[in-house]
């Protein structure tokens, strides 16, 4: 989608820094960090919400998460923890209509987020 911000990036269109890719998933640092490590975990796919994923894309689901897995590792927060999660809709602060899993980590991540 010429219009998605997130499809952009996957088309390097605009830059990021890019923490991971492979043929499905890309990962870039965010923007405007929330925690010393902030990275956006992305599906190439274009995929709007939660409420878009189709059970066709399961699998792609998953690989978000072993990306994500794989961020933390690299950037050594293995052990100490990090946050993993994905906002659906604007009511939960969704931004970007393409979904994406934030993974945070580096500080304390208080609970439940605000
Ligand atoms: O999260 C959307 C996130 O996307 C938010 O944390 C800022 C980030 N963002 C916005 N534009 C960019 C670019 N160009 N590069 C990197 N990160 C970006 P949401 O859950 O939708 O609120």
């Amino acid at each position: 989608m010429s219009n998605c911000l997130f499809c952009r990036i996957v088309a390097g269109e605009i830059p990021a820094k890019i923490a991971y890719e492979d043929e499905d998933v890309i990962a870039f640092h965010d923007l405007n960090p929330q925690a010393p490590l902030h990275v956006l975990v992305i599906p190439r796919k274009h995929i709007a919400t939660i409420n878009d994923i189709q059970p066709d894309d399961a699998a792609l689901i998953g690989k978000l998460y072993l990306a994500a897995k794989q961020v933390a590792a690299d950037a050594g927060y293995a052990d100490d923890g990090y946050r993993v999660v994905m906002n659906c809709g604007a009511d939960a602060g969704q931004s970007v209509f393409h979904i994406h899993l934030h993974v945070l980590a580096g500080r304390h991540l208080s609970w439940p987020p605000g």
